[in-house]
């Protein structure tokens, strides 16, 4: 492993590193903030960042990718869309000495070595956290709890692992049901419509479980119009805590967020650094987080950066 070092550049020892960031999109709160957090700790670095925004397509990550290699940048660092199909165009970074680091999102490789390390959070522990929530709250009232269950994107990391983590929690707990899983994209306008049609067929929903705050935003938007009280008569629980969700939570409407760390830039600078210095880095960086309820979004609220 290690190293990767060197970069593609020739030259002397002062040179600017040029970074190639490949990110997911602009489908989320949490992916503006992020997204801002990487562009200005390159800034503050002194990075030269080459940022592209594929708009939520696998295809167009993959050509970005080659595009940077094709530019010789001297380290490639992206969020994956989805979890597979990444094995060729690593493979192409790494032929052409080229350290690729994960942010965010992991990916499923065929093969070992193909990326120097990955920081991100862990998905499954966000999902437990919601789990464990659900089951303190929700499955200790005895009452049955039909809950409906916003994914994120099909495919991403972030939605395999949090519906994964939900369910280990909440399996010893007969009256906590999932009558409903489905995708709404990570986005406000697909959880609203997938919400909207979740009430249709299933009226008996009295709790959610969004991937995102922007989904859960998007179902408090549903619930609202078919004339029921979000937080109350059908409770939520959503993870990330941006603004918007913390303010939610604040409100009432939210009932629990498990908190996902966007602000990914510092680290990602330093880890590039390091890397490119030829020095050793983890295999994998976990971000810190913590969980919020009502009146610790109240407290917290002031203080939000993002
Ligand atoms: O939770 C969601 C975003 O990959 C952790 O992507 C990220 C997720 C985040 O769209 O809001």
């Amino acid at each position: 492993d290690g190293g990767g070092g060197g970069g593609g550049g020739g030259g002397g020892g002062d040179d600017t590193i040029t970074m190639g960031f490949a990110q997911v999109g602009a489908e989320s709160g949490w992916r503006t903030a992020n997204t801002e957090s990487i562009q200005s700790s390159a800034e503050a670095a002194g990075i030269d960042l080459q940022f592209s925004d594929a708009q939520g397509e696998q295809e167009n990550q993959i050509s970005a990718i080659r595009s940077f290699i094709q530019q010789r940048v001297d380290i490639i660092a992206f969020s994956p869309v989805v979890e597979t199909g990444w094995d060729a165009v690593l493979l192409e970074a790494k032929r052409a000495d080229i350290p690729v680091i994960l942010t965010d999102r992991s990916v499923e490789t065929e093969q070992e070595d193909l990326f120097v390390t990955f920081l991100g959070s862990d998905f499954i522990e966000e999902g437990r956290k919601a789990g464990e929530w659900a089951v303190e709250n929700w499955a200790s009232t005895g009452a049955q709890w039909n809950i409906a269950e916003l994914q994120g994107t099909t495919g991403a990391a972030p939605a395999i692992d949090r519906q994964e983590g939900f369910a280990e929690a909440i399996a010893g707990s007969p009256n906590l049901t999932v009558v409903a899983s489905q995708s709404g994209d990570f986005t406000r306008t697909g959880g609203r419509e997938v919400m909207e049609a979740m009430l249709n067929s299933n009226p008996e929903i009295n709790a959610v479980y969004a991937h995102n705050d922007d989904m859960g935003l998007g179902a408090i938007e549903a619930i609202e119009a078919a004339g029921k009280v979000p937080g109350q008569d059908i409770q939520i629980i959503t993870v990330d805590a941006v603004r918007d969700g913390m303010q939610a939570l604040a409100d009432g409407k939210i009932n629990f967020i498990v908190e996902c760390n966007p602000l990914l830039g510092d680290q990602l600078m330093e880890l590039a650094q390091q890397v490119l210095d030829g020095e050793e880095v983890p295999e994998r960086v976990v971000t810190e987080e913590t969980t919020f309820t009502q009146e610790q979004a109240i407290e917290a609220l002031p203080d939000r950066q993002y």
